[in-house]
């Protein structure tokens, strides 16, 4: 019979990979590990809690006002970051300023708590993206500094995908793992070792509503798929787009417009994680002209275009 490793039981396996103190990584995932469980539960129950529950007074069986789920898992990620003691500060898509604990710890976390927020309310998959970053201020509180480190300076990175099942995956810099979670049992469990990404793919995911605000060059590389009959791929959840990419090989593409030069999604957020975790597997991430992880962000909330998935097709796309 095949053996069951746990998320938990993996990480301690793997403590040695990271360059700081043992132990440091398992607390510092494991306010993931169990913020995950909790909001898959909430996005399990979501349609009942607001259309069952929420309709008989916008309130729950226990008398709680019914939250938004992108607030819930922002305040609940908070939380437990807060109390398990190793991360300082947390700089969150859904706050404008960072967040400070004032607790000493020797990280900072940067996270898309629910992304693909429009998706929440019609049954589509949606996702949850973070980052692990050591501080580099000394004083009492966090700075800025601490958050306009480039993604090269992540210590690690991951994602959990809220879909047709529950899915954990991130990396130290040491290879990429993705974890099932198994609800009959409430555990993640490895389902995924060493994921790794094809270098060519036959998928393409963009918003094609934006085609003719695109550059010529993307506009062509579009073209291109079209021609080579790839198949089209857009959920607009971008954890479950990137995830499908990652497993069969593919490109998202997020570009900028004339309208909006540095398009929709933020560096800290969405970009640097997800580009630590495809170059670990074998691909890549460009803004079109940057690797992703070298861009020295200069503000929290700070937006760029994004290529990202199989090498090769990364290339051709912001080749022109
Ligand atoms: P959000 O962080 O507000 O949810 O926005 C990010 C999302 C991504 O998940 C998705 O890929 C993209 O926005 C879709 O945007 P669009 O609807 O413009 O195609
Ligand atoms: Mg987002």
């Amino acid at each position: 019979m095949a053996t069951i490793k746990t998320l938990a039981e993996f990480i301690t396996e793997r403590q040695h990979e990271f360059t700081y103190a043992t132990g440091e990584l398992s607390q510092l995932l494991t306010s993931f590990r169990l913020a995950g469980k909790m909001v898959n539960r909430e996005v399990n129950k979501a349609g009942l809690a607001e259309d069952i529950i929420g309709a008989a007074g916008q309130e729950n069986v226990q008398g709680e006002q019914q939250q938004k789920l992108d607030v819930y898992a922002n305040d609940l990620f908070i939380r437990l970051l807060r109390s398990q003691g190793m991360v300082c500060a947390v700089a969150s898509e859904e706050n404008d300023d960072i967040v400070h604990f004032d607790n000493g710890g020797k990280y900072v976390v940067t996270m898309d708590p629910l992304d693909g927020s429009s998706n929440i309310d019609v049954n589509v998959s949606i996702g949850t993206i973070f980052s692990i970053y050591r501080r580099v201020s000394t004083g009492d509180k966090a700075t800025m500094a601490d958050f306009m480190q480039p993604g090269t300076a992540q210590v690690a990175a991951g994602y959990i995908i809220y879909g047709s099942s529950t899915m954990l995956v991130y990396t130290t810099g040491h290879g990429v793992n993705g974890f099932t979670l198994d609800p009959s049992i409430g555990t993640f469990c490895l389902s995924h070792p060493n994921m790794t990404t094809p270098a060519d793919g036959k998928i393409y995911s963009v918003n094609e509503g934006n085609y003719y605000d695109f550059s010529e060059g993307v506009r062509s590389y579009i073209d291109g798929c079209k021609k080579q009959k790839m198949s089209a791929r857009y959920i607009g959840s971008l954890v479950a787009d990137f995830h499908r990419n990652l497993m069969k090989g593919g490109i998202y593409m997020y570009p900028g417009t004339q309208k909006a030069p540095k398009g929709k999604l933020r560096l800290l957020y969405e970009a640097n994680p997800l580009a630590m975790i495809v170059e670990q597997a074998g691909g890549k991430a460009t803004d079109g002209t940057t690797r992703i992880l070298d861009i020295t962000p200069t503000e929290l909330h700070q937006r760029c275009p994004l290529f990202i998935g199989s090498g090769n097709m990364v290339d051709a796309a912001v080749k022109n």
